[in-house]
């Protein structure tokens, strides 16, 4: 059974658990003698936009949930989460929490994990491991539907276009989920129109200045397109310097839909350099300290659990930024 909890709930469950935890013991769980909850997490690295504001969520809820944080930048390598990983084994600490940063290669040292009796819990990205009892369950978005969703604006979007809309991918580290899904869900929504096609698709590892440096290859390479799917406002706005160093108008000569909506991003938006955003949350601390005291406690918990996110538009971007938190 799938769960979708938005973040204000959940941070309001969390002032109240942590109001009513406070003074008394964390129930059954192993927390240290002081009845505090030790977390480890192992974080991707600081990439993007998205990725500060996830570290700041984490840090934060971790802080008012009364929960003692370790905490580990792999510099969006996968051996240093592994490392990251064993270090918390060996300090024994009470939950692990990580954002993997590919899908694959995480079974061993998971292994690692539920030998030593730990709880793990996924956040934001998806390992591919097949057994799903290497870890308690995975909290984030759904990244196909995002994919979809940037795909059937493209589809509305073009519907008055005379000619071939033709498209320029900016992919997410290779081997990552968003990556992954954001393409295959986009893939699957154009379907709809044969006016549109992707001219080229390249990993810009969602970082800004890896955007910009393979969307100057890729203009040159292919002076015919006219839209750009980034996988995130980073690489959206990285190309966006590339567009103008080549003498375009980002959202009028190449159309530009992204991923995030981070505050960057819909400035863009806002002043019509992006087009279209689909919203990825990364507020995730609340659920997550509110999943940890769960499991710690050895409750049971959904394998699955999605955030909520919307979409916007220029109209929409204008609206919210004076309220955006990230
Ligand atoms: C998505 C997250 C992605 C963001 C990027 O949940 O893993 O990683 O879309 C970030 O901005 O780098």
């Amino acid at each position: 059974m799938i769960r979708r909890v938005s973040a204000a709930i959940a941070a309001g469950l969390l002032v109240a658990a942590g109001l009513a935890g406070c003074g008394g013991d964390s129930g059954s769980g192993s927390g240290n003698d002081d009845g505090k909850i030790t977390m480890g997490f192992a974080q991707v690295g600081a990439e993007s936009g998205w990725r500060t504001a996830n570290t700041k969520s984490i840090q934060e809820s971790a802080k008012a949930a009364g929960i003692e944080l370790k905490f580990s930048d792999a510099q969006q390598k996968q051996e240093n989460q592994i490392k990251a990983i064993r270090s918390y084994i060996a300090q024994k600490v009470d939950v692990i929490a990580f954002s993997p940063v590919i899908e694959s290669g995480w079974d061993q040292v998971l292994k690692e994990a539920k030998d030593a009796e730990i709880p793990v819990i996924l956040t934001d990205r998806a390992v591919d491991s097949k057994d799903t009892s290497l870890y308690e369950t995975f909290i984030g978005s759904d990244f196909v539907l995002e994919g979809k969703k940037a795909g059937e604006w493209l589809v509305e979007d073009s519907k008055a276009a005379k000619g071939p809309v033709n498209v320029i991918q900016l992919e997410g580290t290779t081997g990552a989920a968003p990556a992954n899904d954001r393409k295959s869900g986009f893939a699957d929504a154009i379907k709809a129109d044969p006016k549109i096609k992707v001219v080229a698709s390249q990993d810009g590892d969602f970082t800004r200045a890896k955007g910009k440096e393979v969307m100057e290859a890729l203009l040159k390479a292919h002076p015919e397109t006219n839209v750009l799917y980034a996988h995130n406002d980073d690489m959206g706005l990285g190309a966006i310097e590339a567009i103008e160093a080549a003498g375009k108008k980002p959202g009028v000569d190449i159309k530009i839909v992204t991923v995030d909506a981070v505050k960057d991003g819909m400035t863009a938006l806002s002043e019509g350099k992006i087009n279209f955003i689909v919203e990825c949350s990364p507020l995730l601390g609340p659920q997550l300290m509110d999943l940890a005291k769960q499991v710690v406690d050895g409750k049971k918990v959904e394998k699955r659990i999605l955030t909520e996110e919307t979409t916007f538009t220029q109209e929409q971007a204008k609206a919210a930024l004076p309220e955006r938190k990230y």
